[in-house]
């Protein structure tokens, strides 16, 4: 037995599945061999400054070239100090610099099914002619501008339009609440917020605007409201406030240059929520936070200038962000982008449009791919899905049997899956396979990319034992990293950088095996210690979910007498009716999968389990459920609060 002080974790779920990379696919791969792969990351390891430089050189187009690579004092960083350099440039102009001016930046397609496709030319004249707008309404640089909008090209639009200017976007995900966006209006000072009438969500119309007039109550510093027609709904326009988009934006000559901005400007700032407490806003900068979007992009997704990549992210959250818009359009690659949900109208929308664009490239997350499992391969099958070549997953650890339905049912057998582990504090993928030279193992986001030093330690701070988890912390410095908490500085240091003197605290808890793949095993509150021994959720999750009648586990501990804390599983099921009998045989399955310690205590069957908006497993709150206590903390983030009724009502 572990000793319960020693902050370790016990590893008990053994998966020892390998999927090589297919031949064809590493033949035509950007990384394809092993020795690539360790010289890159050996040379970003120990010649830092000068691989990072090359890299910069390469990857951005610089107004001006920067004097020093990386200056670091723990825990500030700045990188590619003294250069200038702008992310609207790099996603747009430079691919028209490059020759690309014709080809496709992003092919959208409406809930309703109309569609759009904008060419980096168009995309060029449209976010120069939103850019010149916010001039016009008195944006100026280092301003904060709000936005709250459907997944529309306007979106992205938005984003790159202040970037070109030197404005600092702050995007708010459309299903936020007023209260919410009006908190952070006020926590950012932001000037102007950009939305739309309203948004299709399953068919129905959801009136954002609205929404953001409620929030403007309590947003003293907003000083515009600039308003983009999606819906055509009836919208009251607040005099000497509010403006239609196409009013100011249509009008403009679409020419602005992209103005030159120091390398550590502050590009975005994107709220995250923290478990308790208001949420933070992760400040990112300029230079490194594009260089590093770019470079994880090329490397994961293996690039090419025929692909046709899907991100099935909302731009709300930091995957849309990195890679929807500043890594793969500062690569040049052509974007799917879609404003409508999985099963609407039915289904098999996703799968319908992969056939429809001839995807290649498909990001998406593991919440999803549990939720398809549930709904029945029938809509799959439907479907000609053969254009795909890469598979990829993030947000949450990937189950491995849901790892291997996608390889399955939606990969063909014949598409590498990049399980990416990152954060919105990172910016960008720190760990993934390399699609043409990784060996995958499910439910592994197995090595870090160059630039990328992982430690695993205990709670003291000490390396831990080999397969034992603990804390997952990096070290840094490396380009993409926050450059801190807005307005907060004291709790920048607090959250990520007092516990483990001189490393970044992930705040997830990882385990590296003996071939060096790293097991991510859940958010550190979220250990379960029974009896002494310290287990991870997301291993008795993964066993419940390899049984048949099970699509969705999420897996607690609750006070227990006599162990200390015991396990509650809310179970989600598929094809069968939710008997005692089924109970057992879920208990037994459990201890023959991982043993009688990690056999469940309690199952409780639900229709749902609280997730967060963008789809995280809310563990917390079914801890204080599991415990019979009310709910303390943030629940802001929750996305259906019918789902925590429905599961008190089990109490
Ligand atoms: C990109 C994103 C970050 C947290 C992270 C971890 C979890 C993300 C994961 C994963 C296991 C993966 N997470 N990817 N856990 N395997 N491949 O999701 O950013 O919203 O900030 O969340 O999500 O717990 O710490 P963010």
């Amino acid at each position: 037995m572990t000793d319960p002080a020693s902050g370790q974790i016990d590893h008990v779920l053994d998966e020892t599945r390998l999927f090589p990379p297919p031949a064809e696919f590493t033949a035509k791969a950007v990384i394809s061999s092993e020795e690539q792969y360790q010289e890159l990351y050996n040379r970003a390891r120990d010649d830092r400054d000068g691989f990072w430089k090359e890299q910069a050189l390469e990857h951005l187009h610089w107004f001006k070239p920067f004097d020093q690579v990386c200056q670091f004092e723990a825990p500030h960083a700045e990188w590619f100090v003294g250069g200038e350099t702008n992310a609207s440039y790099n996603c747009v102009d430079r691919n028209i610099d490059l020759g690309r001016g014709d080809k496709p930046a992003i092919i959208w397609e409406g809930e309703p099914g109309d569609t759009r496709t904008l060419t980096y030319n168009e995309l060029r004249t449209e976010v120069c002619k939103c850019a010149e707008a916010l001039l016009e309404l008195g944006v100026e640089k280092g301003d904060v501008v709000s936005i709250y909008m459907p997944m529309t090209p306007e979106l992205a639009i938005a984003m790159l339009a202040c970037a070109r200017i030197g404005a600092i976007h702050s995007v708010i995900f459309a299903g936020f609440s007023a209260e919410s966006i009006a908190d952070r209006n006020q926590d950012a000072s932001a000037k102007l917020i950009i939305t739309s009438d309203g948004l299709y969500r399953r068919g129905k119309v959801l009136p954002l605007k609205k929404t953001v007039d409620e929030a403007l109550e309590k947003s003293p510093s907003i000083q515009t409201c600039l308003v983009l027609r999606r819906v055509g709904n009836d919208v009251p326009m607040t005099e000497g406030r509010d403006v239609w988009w196409h009013d100011v934006v249509d009008k403009q000559p679409g020419e602005l240059p992209a103005v030159p901005l120091d390398s550590e400007t502050t590009l975005f700032i994107l709220y995250t929520s923290g478990s308790t407490g208001k949420p933070k806003g992760i400040r990112h900068t300029t230079a490194g936070y594009n260089l590093w979007a770019n470079r994880t992009f090329q490397w994961v997704f293996d690039h090419r200038d025929d692909d046709v990549y899907w991100c099935t992210a909302d731009c709300g959250w930091i995957t849309g962000h990195s890679y929807i818009v500043y890594g793969p359009m500062s690569a040049g690659a052509t974007c799917l982008m879609f404003e409508g949900a999985p099963n609407y109208p039915a289904e098999n929308r996703f799968w319908e449009l992969v056939e429809k664009y001839k995807v290649t490239i498909m990001y998406t997350a593991p919440t999803a791919i549990r939720a398809f499992i549930k709904w029945g391969d029938e809509h799959v099958d439907k479907h000609d899905l053969s254009s795909l070549r890469l598979l990829g997953s993030v947000g949450e650890g990937i189950n491995p049997e849901a790892w291997m339905w996608y390889h399955e049912k939606i990969g063909g057998e014949k598409c590498p899956i990049v399980d990416t582990w990152w954060q919105t504090e990172t910016g960008g993928i720190m760990m993934s396979p390399l699609p043409g030279i990784t060996a995958t193992k499910p439910g592994s986001c197995t090595k870090p990319l160059p630039g990328v030093i992982p430690v695993i330690l205990d709670e003291t701070g000490h390396s831990v034992d080999a397969e034992h988890g603990g804390m997952l912390c990096i070290d840094p410095p490396w380009p993409g990293m926050l450059r801190g908490v807005w307005g907060d500085e004291e709790r920048f240091v607090e959250t990520y950088w007092a516990t483990v003197k001189g490393k970044y605290l992930t705040g997830d808890n990882a385990r590296c095996d003996a071939d060096g793949y790293y097991w991510i095993m859940g958010r550190i509150d979220d250990v379960i210690n029974v009896s002494g021994h310290r287990l991870s959720t997301i291993e008795v999750e993964s066993a419940l979910v390899s049984h048949e009648a099970v699509a969705e586990a999420a897996v607690v501990g609750r006070p227990d007498d006599i162990k200390g804390q015991a396990i509650a599983a809310f179970v989600t099921i598929k094809d069968r009716e939710p008997t005692e009998e089924l109970r057992q045989e879920l208990r037994m399955h459990v201890r023959k999968q991982i043993g009688a310690l990690a056999q469940p205590d309690e199952i409780r069957f639900a229709a749902g389990v609280p997730k967060t908006r963008s789809g995280k497993i809310m563990r917390r709150l079914l801890r204080d459920i599991a415990a019979g206590r009310e709910s303390a903390g943030d629940t802001s983030t929750l996305e259906d609060f019918s789902v925590l009724a429905s599961l008190r009502a089990e109490d």
